[in-house]
Protein backbone atom coordinates (compact mmCIF):
# COMPACT_ATOMS: atom_id res chain seq x y z
CA UNK A 1 0.00 0.00 0.00
CA UNK A 2 1.44 3.25 -0.89
CA UNK A 3 2.45 5.46 1.75
CA UNK A 4 -0.42 8.53 2.44
CA UNK A 5 2.30 10.79 3.59
CA UNK A 6 4.21 11.32 -0.01
CA UNK A 7 1.36 10.92 -1.92
CA UNK A 8 -0.01 13.56 -0.37
CA UNK A 9 3.02 15.47 0.04
CA UNK A 10 3.64 15.24 -3.85
CA UNK A 11 -0.08 16.30 -4.66
CA UNK A 12 0.79 19.55 -2.78
CA UNK A 13 4.20 19.73 -4.25
CA UNK A 14 2.66 19.83 -7.80
CA UNK A 15 -0.68 21.98 -6.59
CA UNK A 16 -2.49 19.19 -7.42
CA UNK A 17 -4.14 18.91 -4.20
CA UNK A 18 -7.84 19.72 -3.89
CA UNK A 19 -9.02 21.93 -0.54
CA UNK A 20 -12.21 22.28 0.92
CA UNK A 21 -12.85 24.83 3.61
CA UNK A 22 -15.88 24.14 6.35
CA UNK A 23 -17.50 27.09 7.24
CA UNK A 24 -17.88 30.25 5.15
CA UNK A 25 -18.22 32.54 7.80
CA UNK A 26 -14.80 35.98 8.85
CA UNK A 27 -12.72 33.07 8.69
CA UNK A 28 -13.57 30.44 6.30
CA UNK A 29 -14.27 32.71 3.28
CA UNK A 30 -10.94 35.13 3.56
CA UNK A 31 -9.26 31.36 4.09
CA UNK A 32 -10.48 29.95 0.76
CA UNK A 33 -10.31 33.23 -1.41
CA UNK A 34 -6.71 33.37 -0.42
CA UNK A 35 -5.73 29.90 -1.22
CA UNK A 36 -7.94 29.98 -4.02
CA UNK A 37 -5.65 33.29 -5.18
CA UNK A 38 -3.01 31.47 -4.94
CA UNK A 39 -4.08 29.26 -7.88
CA UNK A 40 -5.70 26.50 -5.42
CA UNK A 41 -9.05 25.26 -6.47
CA UNK A 42 -11.39 25.30 -3.26
CA UNK A 43 -14.28 24.15 -2.42
CA UNK A 44 -16.43 25.80 0.29
CA UNK A 45 -18.93 23.98 2.18
CA UNK A 46 -21.68 25.81 4.39
CA UNK A 47 -24.63 24.37 5.85
CA UNK A 48 -26.08 28.08 4.86
CA UNK A 49 -27.73 28.01 1.65
CA UNK A 50 -27.50 32.04 1.59
CA UNK A 51 -23.93 31.36 1.93
CA UNK A 52 -23.35 29.44 -0.94
CA UNK A 53 -25.63 30.91 -3.60
CA UNK A 54 -23.91 34.04 -2.97
CA UNK A 55 -20.30 32.83 -3.41
CA UNK A 56 -21.97 30.46 -6.71
CA UNK A 57 -23.32 34.18 -7.89
CA UNK A 58 -19.75 35.73 -7.19
CA UNK A 59 -20.61 37.76 -4.50
CA UNK A 60 -18.81 38.33 -0.89
CA UNK A 61 -21.36 38.78 2.32
CA UNK A 62 -18.15 39.62 4.22
CA UNK A 63 -16.66 43.17 4.58
CA UNK A 64 -13.12 41.85 4.25
CA UNK A 65 -13.40 40.19 0.86
CA UNK A 66 -14.79 42.13 -1.90
CA UNK A 67 -17.48 40.56 -4.09
CA UNK A 68 -14.74 41.65 -6.94
CA UNK A 69 -12.61 39.04 -5.57
CA UNK A 70 -15.24 36.47 -5.67
CA UNK A 71 -16.09 37.35 -9.06
CA UNK A 72 -13.11 36.71 -10.41
CA UNK A 73 -12.57 33.44 -8.78
CA UNK A 74 -15.69 32.78 -10.09
CA UNK A 75 -14.73 33.12 -13.27
CA UNK A 76 -11.30 31.39 -13.04
CA UNK A 77 -13.42 28.53 -11.51
CA UNK A 78 -11.13 28.34 -8.69
CA UNK A 79 -13.98 28.87 -5.91
CA UNK A 80 -17.15 27.34 -6.09
CA UNK A 81 -19.57 26.12 -2.93
CA UNK A 82 -21.45 23.87 -1.79
CA UNK A 83 -23.97 22.78 0.96
CA UNK A 84 -22.99 18.55 0.62
CA UNK A 85 -20.20 17.64 2.62
CA UNK A 86 -19.83 14.73 0.23
CA UNK A 87 -17.51 16.41 -2.11
CA UNK A 88 -14.79 15.61 0.69
CA UNK A 89 -14.54 11.93 -0.69
CA UNK A 90 -12.80 13.52 -3.56
CA UNK A 91 -10.86 16.28 -1.26
CA UNK A 92 -7.48 15.46 0.00
CA UNK A 93 -7.27 19.01 2.84
CA UNK A 94 -9.95 20.46 4.23
CA UNK A 95 -9.57 23.47 6.80
CA UNK A 96 -12.50 23.38 9.42
CA UNK A 97 -13.40 26.97 10.10
CA UNK A 98 -16.35 26.96 12.75
CA UNK A 99 -17.47 29.07 15.65
CA UNK A 100 -16.89 27.82 19.06
CA UNK A 101 -19.19 30.50 20.96
CA UNK A 102 -19.60 30.13 24.58
CA UNK A 103 -23.69 28.92 26.35
CA UNK A 104 -25.55 31.81 28.22
CA UNK A 105 -23.99 29.21 30.61
CA UNK A 106 -20.50 31.03 30.36
CA UNK A 107 -19.71 27.18 29.21
CA UNK A 108 -18.39 26.81 25.63
CA UNK A 109 -20.37 25.51 22.76
CA UNK A 110 -18.92 22.54 21.28
CA UNK A 111 -21.78 21.76 18.95
CA UNK A 112 -20.41 23.51 15.71
CA UNK A 113 -16.93 21.62 15.97
CA UNK A 114 -19.01 18.24 16.76
CA UNK A 115 -21.32 18.63 13.80
CA UNK A 116 -18.49 19.62 11.30
CA UNK A 117 -16.60 16.13 12.82
CA UNK A 118 -19.53 14.17 12.39
CA UNK A 119 -20.45 15.78 8.79
CA UNK A 120 -16.85 14.88 7.53
CA UNK A 121 -15.97 11.50 9.02
CA UNK A 122 -18.29 9.85 6.55
CA UNK A 123 -16.15 10.97 3.71
CA UNK A 124 -12.32 10.44 5.57
CA UNK A 125 -10.56 9.13 3.67
CA UNK A 126 -6.71 7.68 2.68
CA UNK A 127 -3.84 10.75 1.92
CA UNK A 128 -6.13 13.33 3.37
CA UNK A 129 -5.22 16.42 5.86
CA UNK A 130 -7.56 18.06 8.11
CA UNK A 131 -6.65 21.57 9.51
CA UNK A 132 -8.74 22.46 12.45
CA UNK A 133 -8.99 26.54 13.29
CA UNK A 134 -11.32 27.56 15.53
CA UNK A 135 -10.11 28.50 18.90
CA UNK A 136 -10.87 26.34 21.57
CA UNK A 137 -9.15 24.74 24.40
CA UNK A 138 -5.90 22.72 24.21
CA UNK A 139 -7.02 19.31 23.93
CA UNK A 140 -10.08 20.08 21.81
CA UNK A 141 -8.47 18.38 18.34
CA UNK A 142 -6.98 15.31 19.92
CA UNK A 143 -9.82 14.68 22.58
CA UNK A 144 -12.62 15.58 20.39
CA UNK A 145 -12.06 16.15 16.76
CA UNK A 146 -9.76 13.21 16.14
CA UNK A 147 -12.11 10.95 17.57
CA UNK A 148 -15.12 11.56 15.93
CA UNK A 149 -13.10 11.91 12.90
CA UNK A 150 -11.98 7.83 12.62
CA UNK A 151 -15.54 7.21 14.70
CA UNK A 152 -16.40 4.49 11.61
CA UNK A 153 -13.14 4.03 9.89
CA UNK A 154 -9.61 2.21 10.63
CA UNK A 155 -7.90 5.47 9.83
CA UNK A 156 -4.50 5.81 11.21
CA UNK A 157 -3.98 9.40 12.02
CA UNK A 158 -0.19 10.50 11.55
CA UNK A 159 -0.26 7.56 8.78
CA UNK A 160 -3.40 7.46 6.60
CA UNK A 161 -4.32 10.99 6.96
CA UNK A 162 -3.00 13.81 8.66
CA UNK A 163 -4.67 15.96 11.93
CA UNK A 164 -3.05 19.43 12.37
CA UNK A 165 -4.50 22.52 14.60
CA UNK A 166 -3.64 26.06 13.20
CA UNK A 167 -5.19 29.17 15.19
CA UNK A 168 -7.15 31.65 12.97
CA UNK A 169 -5.48 34.86 13.47
CA UNK A 170 -8.62 37.44 11.53
CA UNK A 171 -9.20 40.81 13.00
CA UNK A 172 -12.01 42.02 11.00
CA UNK A 173 -11.68 45.08 9.56
CA UNK A 174 -8.19 44.86 9.29
CA UNK A 175 -6.26 46.05 6.20
CA UNK A 176 -2.25 45.52 7.39
CA UNK A 177 -2.77 42.11 8.70
CA UNK A 178 -4.94 40.01 6.47
CA UNK A 179 -5.11 35.87 6.62
CA UNK A 180 -2.59 36.05 3.65
CA UNK A 181 0.44 37.84 5.53
CA UNK A 182 -0.24 37.37 9.32
CA UNK A 183 2.19 34.52 10.55
CA UNK A 184 0.44 30.95 10.69
CA UNK A 185 1.09 28.60 13.59
CA UNK A 186 0.06 24.61 12.72
CA UNK A 187 0.78 22.03 15.21
CA UNK A 188 0.09 18.70 14.25
CA UNK A 189 -0.97 15.16 15.56
CA UNK A 190 2.56 13.78 14.74
CA UNK A 191 5.61 15.11 12.58
CA UNK A 192 4.48 13.76 9.60
CA UNK A 193 1.42 15.75 10.53
CA UNK A 194 3.17 19.19 11.19
CA UNK A 195 4.84 18.47 8.08
CA UNK A 196 2.07 18.37 5.80
CA UNK A 197 0.67 21.07 7.72
CA UNK A 198 3.66 23.43 6.39
CA UNK A 199 3.42 22.55 2.64
CA UNK A 200 -0.05 22.66 2.57
CA UNK A 201 -0.17 26.40 4.09
CA UNK A 202 2.79 28.03 2.51
CA UNK A 203 1.39 27.47 -0.88
CA UNK A 204 -0.60 30.45 0.14
CA UNK A 205 -0.22 31.88 3.28
CA UNK A 206 3.82 34.22 3.62
CA UNK A 207 4.09 32.70 7.09
CA UNK A 208 4.34 29.17 8.57
CA UNK A 209 4.92 28.60 12.38
CA UNK A 210 5.44 24.95 13.25
CA UNK A 211 4.77 23.69 16.71
CA UNK A 212 4.89 20.53 18.06
CA UNK A 213 1.78 19.35 19.17
CA UNK A 214 -2.19 20.82 18.53
CA UNK A 215 -1.98 21.64 21.95
CA UNK A 216 0.61 24.15 21.64
CA UNK A 217 -1.40 25.72 18.93
CA UNK A 218 -4.73 25.62 20.60
CA UNK A 219 -2.79 27.14 24.08
CA UNK A 220 -0.80 29.78 21.93
CA UNK A 221 -3.96 31.42 20.31
CA UNK A 222 -5.79 30.92 24.20
CA UNK A 223 -2.53 33.02 25.37
CA UNK A 224 -2.66 35.72 22.63
CA UNK A 225 -6.27 36.71 23.27
CA UNK A 226 -6.33 36.23 27.07
CA UNK A 227 -3.46 37.91 27.19
CA UNK A 228 -5.52 40.77 26.11
CA UNK A 229 -8.53 40.58 27.75
CA UNK A 230 -6.58 40.50 30.62
CA UNK A 231 -5.05 43.74 30.33
CA UNK A 232 -8.46 45.29 29.45
CA UNK A 233 -9.65 44.00 32.15
CA UNK A 234 -6.88 45.90 34.49
CA UNK A 235 -7.40 48.99 32.28
CA UNK A 236 -10.68 48.66 32.82
CA UNK A 237 -9.92 48.93 36.85
CA UNK A 238 -7.14 51.30 36.34
CA UNK A 239 -9.79 53.35 35.15
CA UNK A 240 -12.06 53.31 38.35
CA UNK A 241 -8.75 53.85 41.01
CA UNK A 242 -8.58 57.29 38.51
CA UNK A 243 -12.32 58.13 39.01
CA UNK A 244 -11.25 57.35 42.96
CA UNK A 245 -8.17 59.33 43.24
CA UNK A 246 -9.81 62.61 41.13
CA UNK A 247 -6.71 61.52 38.09
CA UNK A 248 -7.64 61.85 34.41
CA UNK A 249 -7.12 57.77 33.35
CA UNK A 250 -6.30 58.75 29.42
CA UNK A 251 -3.26 60.74 30.64
CA UNK A 252 -2.08 58.53 32.88
CA UNK A 253 -2.24 56.12 29.85
CA UNK A 254 -0.86 58.51 27.31
CA UNK A 255 2.16 59.02 29.88
CA UNK A 256 3.03 55.61 30.57
CA UNK A 257 2.51 54.47 26.64
CA UNK A 258 5.56 57.17 26.37
CA UNK A 259 7.91 54.14 28.03
CA UNK A 260 9.56 52.74 24.88
CA UNK A 261 10.10 49.43 26.33
CA UNK A 262 8.20 46.64 28.92
CA UNK A 263 4.27 48.33 28.25
CA UNK A 264 1.89 47.83 26.21
CA UNK A 265 -1.39 50.41 25.79
CA UNK A 266 -4.76 49.46 26.52
CA UNK A 267 -6.96 51.69 27.28
CA UNK A 268 -10.63 51.16 29.11
CA UNK A 269 -14.26 51.41 27.96
CA UNK A 270 -17.74 51.03 28.26
CA UNK A 271 -17.03 46.40 28.67
CA UNK A 272 -15.86 44.02 26.26
CA UNK A 273 -17.07 43.23 22.80
CA UNK A 274 -16.19 40.79 19.54
CA UNK A 275 -16.04 37.08 19.43
CA UNK A 276 -12.42 36.72 20.30
CA UNK A 277 -11.71 38.85 23.33
CA UNK A 278 -14.53 37.79 25.63
CA UNK A 279 -14.78 34.43 24.81
CA UNK A 280 -11.81 32.33 24.49
CA UNK A 281 -10.24 32.89 27.77
CA UNK A 282 -13.19 31.11 28.62
CA UNK A 283 -12.25 27.85 26.32
CA UNK A 284 -9.43 28.17 28.93
CA UNK A 285 -10.87 28.27 32.42
CA UNK A 286 -13.24 26.17 31.71
CA UNK A 287 -10.89 23.30 30.48
CA UNK A 288 -8.57 24.04 33.63
CA UNK A 289 -11.67 23.71 36.00
CA UNK A 290 -12.41 20.28 34.69
CA UNK A 291 -8.27 19.66 35.80
CA UNK A 292 -9.58 21.15 39.09
CA UNK A 293 -7.15 24.64 38.45
CA UNK A 294 -8.88 28.06 38.99
CA UNK A 295 -7.84 30.40 36.38
CA UNK A 296 -7.51 32.92 38.76
CA UNK A 297 -6.66 36.06 36.13
CA UNK A 298 -9.02 35.28 33.35
CA UNK A 299 -11.91 35.04 36.45
CA UNK A 300 -10.89 38.33 37.81
CA UNK A 301 -10.55 40.17 34.50
CA UNK A 302 -14.20 38.84 33.43
CA UNK A 303 -15.91 40.13 36.10
CA UNK A 304 -14.62 43.80 35.74
CA UNK A 305 -15.03 43.58 32.05
CA UNK A 306 -18.30 42.19 32.54
CA UNK A 307 -19.51 44.89 35.21
CA UNK A 308 -18.13 47.47 32.81
CA UNK A 309 -21.33 48.42 31.19
CA UNK A 310 -23.27 48.78 34.95
CA UNK A 311 -20.22 50.82 35.79
CA UNK A 312 -21.01 53.31 32.63
CA UNK A 313 -24.28 53.80 33.66
CA UNK A 314 -23.47 55.25 37.02
CA UNK A 315 -21.48 57.38 35.38
CA UNK A 316 -24.50 58.99 33.07
CA UNK A 317 -26.81 58.48 35.83
CA UNK A 318 -23.93 60.61 37.85
CA UNK A 319 -23.14 63.25 35.16
CA UNK A 320 -27.41 63.55 34.76
CA UNK A 321 -27.81 64.07 38.89
CA UNK A 322 -24.94 66.83 38.48
CA UNK A 323 -27.46 68.51 36.65
CA UNK A 324 -30.38 67.92 38.53
CA UNK A 325 -31.54 65.19 36.43
CA UNK A 326 -33.00 61.59 36.89
CA UNK A 327 -32.06 59.26 34.91
CA UNK A 328 -35.14 58.07 35.15
CA UNK A 329 -37.20 59.85 31.75
CA UNK A 330 -34.05 60.91 30.73
CA UNK A 331 -33.16 61.31 26.94
CA UNK A 332 -30.04 59.42 26.55
CA UNK A 333 -28.57 59.05 22.65
CA UNK A 334 -25.81 56.19 22.83
CA UNK A 335 -23.26 56.99 19.57
CA UNK A 336 -22.30 53.32 18.68
CA UNK A 337 -23.96 49.77 18.96
CA UNK A 338 -20.93 48.29 17.35
CA UNK A 339 -18.66 46.55 19.63
CA UNK A 340 -15.86 48.78 17.93
CA UNK A 341 -14.57 51.55 15.67
CA UNK A 342 -15.98 51.72 12.07
CA UNK A 343 -16.94 47.95 11.90
CA UNK A 344 -21.06 46.28 11.84
CA UNK A 345 -20.62 43.94 14.18
CA UNK A 346 -22.21 44.10 17.58
CA UNK A 347 -21.60 40.79 18.94
CA UNK A 348 -20.95 40.83 22.58
CA UNK A 349 -21.24 44.52 22.24
CA UNK A 350 -20.99 46.23 25.43
CA UNK A 351 -23.33 49.15 23.98
CA UNK A 352 -25.99 46.71 24.13
CA UNK A 353 -25.42 45.56 27.93
CA UNK A 354 -25.63 49.78 28.47
CA UNK A 355 -28.92 50.53 26.14
CA UNK A 356 -30.62 47.25 28.36
CA UNK A 357 -29.49 48.99 31.58
CA UNK A 358 -30.48 52.07 30.78
CA UNK A 359 -34.09 51.15 29.66
CA UNK A 360 -34.16 48.99 33.17
CA UNK A 361 -33.81 52.37 34.90
CA UNK A 362 -36.55 54.10 32.54
CA UNK A 363 -34.68 56.28 30.73
CA UNK A 364 -35.25 56.77 27.12
CA UNK A 365 -32.54 55.71 24.99
CA UNK A 366 -31.81 56.30 21.28
CA UNK A 367 -28.88 55.22 19.05
CA UNK A 368 -26.87 55.65 16.22
CA UNK A 369 -24.39 54.05 14.33
CA UNK A 370 -23.69 55.05 10.91
CA UNK A 371 -23.00 50.54 10.42
CA UNK A 372 -26.29 49.17 12.15
CA UNK A 373 -29.06 50.64 10.80
CA UNK A 374 -30.90 48.50 13.19
CA UNK A 375 -31.18 46.12 15.96
CA UNK A 376 -32.67 44.03 18.20
CA UNK A 377 -32.38 44.31 22.45
CA UNK A 378 -34.66 41.65 24.20
CA UNK A 379 -37.80 42.73 22.86
CA UNK A 380 -37.43 45.79 21.28
CA UNK A 381 -36.58 47.10 17.38
CA UNK A 382 -34.69 49.98 17.08
CA UNK A 383 -33.12 52.22 14.96
CA UNK A 384 -30.21 54.37 14.71
CA UNK A 385 -31.59 57.54 14.87
CA UNK A 386 -31.73 59.51 11.16
CA UNK A 387 -30.85 63.08 12.02
CA UNK A 388 -27.92 62.79 14.38
CA UNK A 389 -27.21 66.46 15.43
CA UNK A 390 -30.64 66.55 16.22
CA UNK A 391 -30.61 63.69 18.45
CA UNK A 392 -27.27 65.07 20.14
CA UNK A 393 -29.55 68.55 20.74
CA UNK A 394 -32.50 66.75 21.95
CA UNK A 395 -30.57 64.16 24.09
CA UNK A 396 -30.39 65.06 28.21
CA UNK A 397 -27.05 62.79 27.91
CA UNK A 398 -25.19 61.58 24.89
CA UNK A 399 -22.97 58.46 25.51
CA UNK A 400 -20.20 57.85 23.72
CA UNK A 401 -19.47 54.19 23.59
CA UNK A 402 -17.99 53.17 20.54
CA UNK A 403 -16.01 55.76 18.81
CA UNK A 404 -16.37 55.21 15.07
CA UNK A 405 -14.15 58.23 13.23
CA UNK A 406 -17.49 59.70 11.96
CA UNK A 407 -18.08 61.34 15.13
CA UNK A 408 -16.58 64.79 15.38
CA UNK A 409 -15.54 66.34 18.43
CA UNK A 410 -16.48 69.49 17.56
CA UNK A 411 -19.80 68.94 16.51
CA UNK A 412 -20.51 66.58 19.50
CA UNK A 413 -20.25 69.62 21.74
CA UNK A 414 -21.22 72.10 19.91
CA UNK A 415 -24.86 70.08 19.98
CA UNK A 416 -24.73 68.39 23.23
CA UNK A 417 -25.54 68.99 26.51
CA UNK A 418 -23.93 67.06 28.47
CA UNK A 419 -21.67 63.65 27.01
CA UNK A 420 -20.42 60.80 28.92
CA UNK A 421 -17.06 59.61 26.61
CA UNK A 422 -16.20 55.88 27.49
CA UNK A 423 -13.69 56.64 24.92
CA UNK A 424 -12.05 59.48 25.11
CA UNK A 425 -13.00 59.88 21.48
CA UNK A 426 -13.25 63.75 22.32
CA UNK A 427 -9.75 64.38 23.29
CA UNK A 428 -8.08 67.22 25.16
CA UNK A 429 -11.33 69.19 23.88
CA UNK A 430 -13.43 66.42 26.61
CA UNK A 431 -11.05 67.32 29.70
CA UNK A 432 -12.37 70.03 31.98
CA UNK A 433 -14.91 70.60 30.49
CA UNK A 434 -17.81 71.45 32.30
CA UNK A 435 -20.38 69.05 29.89
CA UNK A 436 -17.97 65.69 29.36
CA UNK A 437 -17.44 63.56 31.78
CA UNK A 438 -14.79 60.60 30.97
CA UNK A 439 -14.43 57.30 31.75
N1 LIG B 1 -10.89 46.88 23.92
C1 LIG B 1 -10.72 47.74 25.00
N2 LIG B 1 -9.49 48.25 25.24
C2 LIG B 1 -8.41 47.95 24.45
C3 LIG B 1 -8.61 47.08 23.36
C4 LIG B 1 -9.86 46.57 23.11
O1 LIG B 1 -11.67 48.02 25.72
O2 LIG B 1 -7.32 48.46 24.73
C5 LIG B 1 -12.20 46.30 23.69
C6 LIG B 1 -12.80 46.70 22.37
O3 LIG B 1 -13.55 47.89 22.51
C7 LIG B 1 -13.72 45.51 22.07
C8 LIG B 1 -12.98 44.34 22.69
O4 LIG B 1 -12.05 44.90 23.64
O5 LIG B 1 -14.96 45.67 22.69
C9 LIG B 1 -12.21 43.49 21.69
O6 LIG B 1 -11.49 44.39 20.91
P1 LIG B 1 -10.20 43.90 20.02
O7 LIG B 1 -9.47 45.12 19.58
O8 LIG B 1 -9.45 42.87 20.74
O9 LIG B 1 -10.85 43.35 18.70
P2 LIG B 1 -11.33 41.91 18.31
O10 LIG B 1 -12.31 41.33 19.25
O11 LIG B 1 -11.72 42.00 16.88
O12 LIG B 1 -10.00 41.04 18.47
C10 LIG B 1 -9.33 40.61 17.34
C11 LIG B 1 -8.62 39.38 17.79
N3 LIG B 1 -8.13 38.65 16.65
C12 LIG B 1 -8.16 37.30 16.70
O13 LIG B 1 -8.62 36.67 17.63
C13 LIG B 1 -7.61 36.61 15.53
C14 LIG B 1 -7.46 39.72 18.68
O14 LIG B 1 -6.61 38.57 18.86
C15 LIG B 1 -6.62 40.81 18.10
O15 LIG B 1 -5.55 41.12 19.01
C16 LIG B 1 -7.48 42.03 17.89
O16 LIG B 1 -8.47 41.65 16.91
C17 LIG B 1 -6.66 43.21 17.40
O17 LIG B 1 -5.47 43.26 17.74
O18 LIG B 1 -7.25 44.08 16.76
Amino acid sequence: MEDSFEILKNKIEKNEARMAVVGLGYVGLPLATVFAEAGYPVTGIDLDPIKTEKVNRGESYIPDIETARIRKLREKKLLQATNDFGVLKDIDLVSICVPTPLRKTGDPDLSFIINAAEKIAPFMHRGMAVAFESSTYPGTTRELVLPKLTADNSLRVGEDFFLIFSPERIDPGRKDWTTKNTPKIVGGISEKCTEIAVRWYEKALDTIIPVSSPEVAEMAKLLENTFRMINIGMVNELAMMCNRLNVDVWEVIEAAATKPFGFMKFTPGPGLGGHCIPVDPHYLSWKLKSLHYTARFIDLASEINTNMPRYTVQLIQDALNLQKKSLNGSQVLVLGAAYKPDIDDMRESPSLDVMHLLMQKNAVVHYHDPYIPTLRLDDTIMNSVADLNQALTDADCVAILTNHSCYKPEVLLEKSRLIVDTRNALGNAGKNNPKVVRL
